[in-house]
Formats: C-alpha cells, sequence, structure tokens
C-alpha cells in the first residue's frame, strides 16, 4: 500500500469555530456597533470587511482575537474533533494540525496547544504544526478554508481541499480545485482517493 498518506488538516474554520467565537464576542464587547451576519461574511479577512464597513472597526474587530482566552474558548465546528481522531486511528496515514498563529503572539500559541489538549488529548500535542507559511510543510492533502493559500513554495506538495465556510462559500472555484462542504461530507473518499 505504499508510503503512509500524510493529511494536513487546518484549526481556525475548519476544526474551531473561528467565525462564531468572533461575531459572538464582537457583539458583546460592541453592542453598539454595527456588525457582519455569518451569512453576510464574504472573504477570508474578518479585517478587512469590518473595514470597510467602517474604517475604524478594522481595529476593533482585531482586538477581539488577540485577546486572552479567545482561542482557546472556540467551540469545536461539528464532526471535526470525531473525523480527526478517525484520520488519527487510519492505518497507513499521518495527519498534523497545520495552523498559522496570529503575530500577536501572547496568548495564541499557548491556546492553541491547548484546545489541542482539551479535545484531542496530550498525545496529540505531537501532531500540531505551527507555521505562518503553508507552502513549506509536505503533505498528501491540505484541508484549510482559506481560499489562497501561498508562500515561498511555489509548488506546494498537497491538494488543497477547500473546506466550506461562511466566507467562502460562494466562491466559484476552479474546475480542479475539490471541496470539503462539512465534515459531514465524504472526507473518505477524499483521502482515498489520494492513496497509491
Ligand atoms: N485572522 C486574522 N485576521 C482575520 C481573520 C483571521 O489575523 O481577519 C487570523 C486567525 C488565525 C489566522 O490565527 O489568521 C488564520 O490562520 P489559518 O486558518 O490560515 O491557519
Amino acid at each position: 500500500s505504499g508510503k503512509a498518506l500524510r493529511v494536513l488538516v487546518d484549526m481556525d474554520g475548519v476544526l474551531a469555530d473561528f467565525e462564531g467565537g468572533f461575531l459572538r464576542k464582537y457583539r458583546s464587547r460592541y453592542p453598539e456597533e454595527p456588525f457582519i451576519t455569518l451569512d453576510d461574511r464574504r472573504g477570508f479577512w474578518v479585517s478587512t470587511q469590518y473595514g470597510r464597513l467602517r474604517s475604524d472597526l478594522c481595529e476593533k474587530a482585531t482586538s477581539i482575537w488577540e485577546s486572552k482566552d479567545f482561542f482557546i474558548e472556540l467551540d469545536p465546528l461539528p464532526g471535526g474533533v470525531e473525523a480527526i481522531k478517525e484520520i488519527a486511528k487510519m492505518d497507513n496515514t499521518d495527519v498534523f494540525i497545520c495552523t498559522s498563529p496570529i503575530k500577536h503572539y501572547k496568548n495564541c500559541p499557548y491556546e492553541k496547544y491547548a484546545w489541542v489538549e482539551k479535545y484531542l488529548g496530550h498525545d496529540f500535542l505531537e501532531r500540531v504544526i505551527l507555521t505562518r507559511d503553508k507552502t513549506l510543510i509536505t503533505g498528501d492533502i491540505l484541508i484549510d478554508d482559506k481560499p489562497d493559500i501561498l508562500g515561498v513554495e511555489p509548488k506546494p506538495t498537497w491538494e488543497h481541499i477547500l473546506f466550506t465556510a461562511c466566507h467562502n462559500k460562494h466562491l466559484s472555484i476552479s474546475s480542479s480545485q475539490r471541496r470539503l462542504l462539512s465534515w459531514n461530507d465524504d472526507w473518505r473518499s477524499i483521502l482515498t482517493s489520494k492513496r497509491q
């Protein structure tokens, strides 16, 4: 059956509900300010869309994920924890969580590890990759909700599977690109299709 299949799984927007956690805390902290419903979200960058709504809302949005306890308090997205545990147990398969920390580093890296320990267990900490450049990481597939994953490596080894999120659901993707609509979608077939 050949070399083990290497599966890279993004965290925010794939395993952890970044968008839902953001909106709840933004509305709680800034109850008088306008907000963007999840249905009206467009574009990967929350800060950019809030900045277009009113220029000062860009930094108010940023203040939310720069706050202590933001990342650790994110809820798991439906089925994600169960799916990645199942992938981890599959024969001939290596799974890693591949996530980009924010540059305001006081809380985020710590809380990402703490989230993984809380929901996936201490042993899963072996499987965490924090990087701002995912093109450097080799793998067979990368399941990620960001439409454009760019970095210094022009030809990453992985196939990017676009995980559907509120901000990307309206995007038309090229015929060659594949989507995972949710963890209820057929991720097992995507893995099977990549095996030798
Ligand atoms: N993020 C921002 N600004 C935004 C939205 C998200 O800095 O408007 C952060 C949250 C995550 C990171 O830490 O960007 C995205 O990481 P990946 O999902 O690409 O791993």
